[in-house]
This record gives structure tokens, sequence and C-alpha cells, in this order.
């Protein structure tokens, strides 16, 4: 254990998952610690508050410290921006700035794997830890996923993998951050709200590889422009996947198989593309880069064959919820995106009734509507995005569509429209901030309103 903090001030700013976890390690590491969040006393749980207060952690609900520049350091949870007022001062003040992520590598032991891209990162890191676990790896799954990286970091030892989901907001925040495998598996707008221009969104992506020198491993999306030109600057070997093309060298599908052609030029099968049990090209490159993450990682084929052949994916990603009177219902709250779900509308037999509409994150969803292609036959609107996700629809000609004022409107109606063979795929196109904590909250919602469709 690298104790870098011992006796430091620290301020800790957010207390969702990541600010707690952080304060627990930080106060094991004996930090002096204080703790910020924009919600008032009220809005924080009160076995919180007395925890910290027992700690003696000092407390700023609401408000901000005052002697910004006296603190060495402060970690910001992901949601935090960079850019708030007092953050930007005290960064003026040569107070250093690193997220949860960057403060977890540095605290902790264990070898990364860091995954990364707008889409499919879940996925993908899922099925990596099944991989690793099966291959008797000591295994921890983390990050953006839902467990903070942090709350492992004091377990985990050298021998440990730590297989990360890291989103942009976690890799904005590091600088030492150098995992032994890195992966970007696709590049597209999301998170304007935050980011503004995809320069930053990207430069956020790339400082997954800032730090890898050439014994180290990047696995990218060889059929992604973005992702292959942002691989130009790696200095790490680079490991390209693709399923429309063969290679020369890396992870690809050739005659309808997985296969990796290694730096000796052998040709190794994994399995048959046919033999994925997760729907949709996207999650056949899902599993092109798990495939190529974990054979650099030194993992035998075998084991990587026995696990993609059994994998059945993760919950609220095109997850088969129930059929009710001939009608399907599928969970796809994790599409939180336009571009994740045209995934989902693609992965899905049609005829689709849609659900969709959630946080605006300032992204458009002209693309969305367009991939409709004939598959989308109704669409149900929910939350802050629903008007203009609606204008969307009418400027392209596509009038089918249903304004609701919640899951469970869109539920009811959607079940009274369809007709059996139809299926009822949830898959927002955005955040589910507006009316949910996250899109686990509102998948759970999805399944339990099904579930009083059935009165199961
Ligand atoms: N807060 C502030 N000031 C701010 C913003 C937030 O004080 O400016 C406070 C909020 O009042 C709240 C707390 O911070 O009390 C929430 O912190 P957070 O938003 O960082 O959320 P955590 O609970 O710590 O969860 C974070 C990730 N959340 C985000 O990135 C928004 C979780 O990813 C992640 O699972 C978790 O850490 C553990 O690593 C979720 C997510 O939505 C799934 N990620 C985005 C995505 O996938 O698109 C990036």
């Amino acid at each position: 254990m690298k104790n870098i903090v011992k006796n430091k001030k620290v301020l800790i700013i957010g207390m969702g998952k990541s600010g707690i976890a952080a304060t627990q390690a930080l106060l094991k590491l004996e930090a002096q610690i204080s703790v910020q969040d924009t919600k008032r006393p009220e809005q924080i749980d009160p076995q919180l508050i007395s925890f910290l207060k027992g700690k003696n952690v000092k407390c700023y609900f609401g408000c901000v410290p005052e002697n910004i520049g006296e603190y060495h350091m402060l970690i910001l949870s992901p949601g935090v921006s960079v850019d708030l007022n007092f953050i930007a001062e005290a960064k003026e003040k040569g107070v250093e700035i690193i997220g949860e992520l960057e403060i977890a590598y540095r605290i902790g032991q264990g070898k990364y794997i860091a995954i990364t891209g707008t889409n499919g990162k879940t996925t993908t890191t899922t099925l990596a830890g099944e991989i690793f676990k099966a291959a008797k790896r000591k295994t921890y799954v983390v990050g953006n996923i839902g467990v903070a990286v942090i709350s492992m970091a004091l377990t985990a030892d050298d021998d440990s993998w730590l297989v990360t989901e890291t989103s942009s907001f976690q890799l904005e925040t590091t600088n030492d951050f150098k995992p032994e495998i890195s992966a970007i598996l696709n590049i597209t707008p999301d998170h304007m709200d935050r980011h503004k221009t995809m320069e930053n969104y990207e430069a956020a992506k790339a400082k997954i590889f800032e730090n890898q020198t050439e014994d180290q491993y990047l696995v990218i999306n060889d059929d992604d422009p973005e992702c292959v030109k942002l691989a130009q600057k790696a200095e790490a070997k680079v490991v390209p996947f693709s399923r429309k093309k063969q290679l020369h060298f890396g992870i690809f599908v050739k005659d309808g198989n997985i296969v990796i052609k290694n730096e000796k030029q052998e040709i190794i099968e994994i399995c048959a593309v046919s033999e994925l049990r997760i729907p949709g090209a996207h999650n056949v490159e899902n599993a092109l880069a798990a495939v190529g993450i974990s054979y650099f990682a030194g993992i035998e084929p075998e084991i990587i064959r026995n696990t993609l052949k059994e994998f059945l994916g993760v919950e609220h990603r095109l997850e088969y919820v129930d059929t009710v009177d001939g009608v399907r219902f599928v969970n796809d709250s994790k599409g939180t995106n336009a571009e994740s779900s045209i995934k989902a509308i693609e992965a899905v037999d049609a005829p689709i009734i849609l659900i969709a509409g959630g946080y605006d994150k300032g992204g458009e969803f002209d693309e969305l509507i367009n991939a409709f292609n004939g598959k989308v036959k109704q669409l149900l609107l929910i939350g802050k995005t629903a008007e203009k996700i609606k204008q969307t629809a009418e400027k392209l000609g596509f009038s089918d569509y249903i304004v609701c004022n919640n899951l469970d409107e869109c539920v009811r109606r959607s079940f009274e429209i369809a007709n059996p063979g139809d299926t009822v795929l949830l898959s927002p196109a955005c955040a589910s901030w507006d009316m949910y904590t996250c899109f686990e909250q509102r998948g759970e919602h999805f399944k339990s309103c099904v579930k009083g469709l059935s009165g199961a």
C-alpha cells in the first residue's frame, strides 16, 4: 500500500458512490478529510452525516470551503466538472485536482485493464471480467460499471487485475493512471453538456493510453475512424479489432469465426459468431475487444472460447424481461445516447414499439429517427427530451409518436397498442437523471411496470 495522503488535507467533492468510497479509503490512510456536495444537509442521508461526524470529517453541504487554497488535493467524483468556480480557483492556487480513479490508482496495487468507448463499455468490461475469473485470475470488476475503483484499491494486491470500465468523466481527471491494457471501443458524440466539444471528449478518452509505453497494449476498433486516429498518438502496442475486414494482426471475423492473428502470424480460432449468445453486430465488436484484451493479458484461447460461448450479457442492456399476451418486453435502460439506442433497434426484431426520452445531454436525435427504418412502428416519449425528440420525428416525417407523463403510462399504452409478436423496447437514447437517480433505477421501474401487466 502506498500511503501518499497520511496527514494531508484533502477535499472530496460529491458524496455519491465514488465520494463515499474515497472517504472510506482515505480515512483508513489517515488523511485529514473534508467533503463537499451541492446538496444541502437535509438532502443528505442522515446515516452518512453521522458517520462523517463520528470520523471528524468536515462537511460542506450546499456550500463550499472558504480557504480552498489550503488543501493539498481535491478529489472529484466523476459527475463533478473541473470547470466549477471553486475548483478552478483551487487549481489557480496550485492545489492538485484529481479524480477518484486517479487516487485509487496511486494508493492501491494491482494491474489495470481499462475499457472506454461511447458504447459497449459495460458489456465488454463484464465479459472481460468473466474471462479473467474463468482463468482463475484474482479479478475485480470496477469503475463506471457501478463499483467505485477506490472501494477495491486497498484490497487488491500485486497479483490482482482490476478490470475497469472507465468513462470520459473519470479519465478527464487522471494524471499518472497507466493500465497494462487499455481499450477504446468506439467514439461518437456524447456528454456534450459536460465536455462542450468533440475535441475535449476525445482528449478525455485519449488519457486512457497517455502514460502507456511500448510494453503495454491498446486495443482499438479498427472499423471506427476516430479510434484509429486517436491510436496514432499511442506509444503502446496497438491491437486492432475489426468486424468488417481481415487484419494482418489483431482480432477479426474470418468465414463467420472470431479469430486472433498474433505477432507470429498464427491464426487462432475462438468461436463462430453464431455461437455468441449476446445479440447484434455491436455485441460482436464487444466480444472482439474482450478477446483481444484477454489474449494479450496471456489468457488461454480455450478459456476465452468457453466463456464467450456461455456469456448471456448484462442487466439493463437488451435484457429480455417477459412476454405478455405475445408481446415481448426488452429493457435497454442502459441505452443512454442515440448511438446506443440505434444499436438496440438494429439488434431487436421488428415490429418495435420504442420508449425513449430522458435527461438532455445536448445530443441530437436525427440519426435515431432515421434508424427506425420501418422497424419502429410507434414511439412513446417521456422526460425532458420528449419535446426535442418529437420535433425531430416530425421534421423527419415520423408521426406515430405519443408523449407520456411517465414510464408507467408508456408501458400501459404500449401494451394497448401492441399486437402479439411486437417488441416493446425501452431504449431511451438519454440519461435517466431527469426522472431517476440512475439508469438501473429506470430499468428496475420498467421491469416492475411489465410485471404489473402480467399480474406476476
Ligand atoms: N455532485 C456535486 N457537485 C456536482 C455534481 C454532483 O456535489 O457538480 C454530487 C451530487 O449531489 C451527488 C454526487 O455528487 O451527491 C454524485 O456523484 P457522481 O455524479 O459522480 O455519481 P457517483 O454516485 O459517485 O457515481 C459515479 C458515476 N456517475 C457518473 O459518472 C455521473 C457512476 O457512473 C459510477 O458507476 C460510479 O461513480 C462508480 O464508479 C454512472 C454514469 O451514469 C453509471 N456514468 C456516466 C455514463 O455511463 O454515461 C458517465
